[in-house]
This record gives structure tokens, sequence and C-alpha cells, in this order.
């Protein structure tokens, strides 16, 4: 059994999942509604893996007999000027997250909770994974500057995720 100060931090990474995901899938409405079918398609994949994130966690309070508490989530910006915009915010985002995740590290290793210490590990490495993805896009486009070909190019990459 995990404690309750543990549950509800868990509820909070729960819904700041789920805010990431919310996040995701505007930027990939914007993309579509700006013709950008790959950078679309990204999004909408980087949506389903925030869900994958939360649902992880849900699966584990259930797991210790916890209850799983959701709660409203916020609103999120709906339209951006451009795609480096995006990415901007994407690693932004990414990286106030990893400070989640080492916030909960660090309750768990307060409490001595070695299973949710060991639970918060796979954490710890896709946020390794999501940083490092984010920067390599928003690098290849800083690459890519205002050559439309290989934005094309791009474009077609991304949605191939
Ligand atoms: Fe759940 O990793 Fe992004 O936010």
């Amino acid at each position: 059994m995990i404690s309750a100060k543990m549950q509800a931090a868990i509820n909070a990474q729960i819904n700041a999942e789920m805010w990431s995901a919310y996040l995701y899938l505007a930027m990939s409405n914007d993309a579509a509604h700006k013709g950008l079918k790959g950078v679309s398609h990204w999004f909408r994949k980087q949506y389903d893996e925030e869900m994958v994130h939360a649902f992880k966690f849900a699966s584990y309070l259930q797991s210790q007999m916890a209850k799983v508490e959701l709660k409203p989530i916020a609103k999120v910006d709906t339209e951006w000027s451009n795609v480096v915009k995006m990415f901007e915010q994407t690693i932004a985002h990414e990286k106030k997250v990893t400070s989640l995740i080492v916030a909960l590290c660090d309750q768990a290793a307060k409490e001595k909770d070695y299973a949710t210490s060991n639970m918060l590990q796979w954490y710890v490495n896709e946020q390794i994974e999501e940083e490092e993805t984010a920067q390599g896009i928003l690098d290849a486009l800083n690459m890519i500057g205002d050559d439309k070909a290989a934005f094309y190019m791009f474009d077609k990459e991304l949605g191939t995720r």
C-alpha cells in the first residue's frame, strides 16, 4: 500500500500526463489545419503516448489498491505561429514533466517506497527519450530554415512515425 501523499502525487501526475496529451492533440489539430499532415500525425502519436503514460500510472495505483482520481484538465493553446514554436514548447514542456517525475522520485525515496521508486524508473528513461526526440526534431527544423523542399521532406518523414 502506498501513502496517501504518494497517491495524491501520482493522481496529480495522471492529470499532468493527460494535460500533455491534450496539448499535443491541440498541436496535431493546428498542424492539420495548416495542411501539415506529417506534423499532425507525429503529434497525434505523441497524444497516444501521453495517454499511455497516464494509464500506466492509473494501473499502478490500482495495483496498489489506491484510488484513481481524475481531475479537470486545464485549457491548452490551440494555435501556434509555426512548427518551430510547437517543438520549442514541446521541449520546454517535456523538461517541466521531467522535473515533475524527479519530484515524484524524491518523494518515493523520502518515504522509502521502493515499489514506487522502481515503477518511476520507466518514466525517468522515457523522459530522456522524449526530450532527446523533441530536441532532435527542433535541430532538424533549424537546419531546414527557409528551405521549402527540405521542409516538405521533413513533414513527410514525421508522417512515418
Ligand atoms: Fe508523459 O512524457 Fe511527455 O509529457
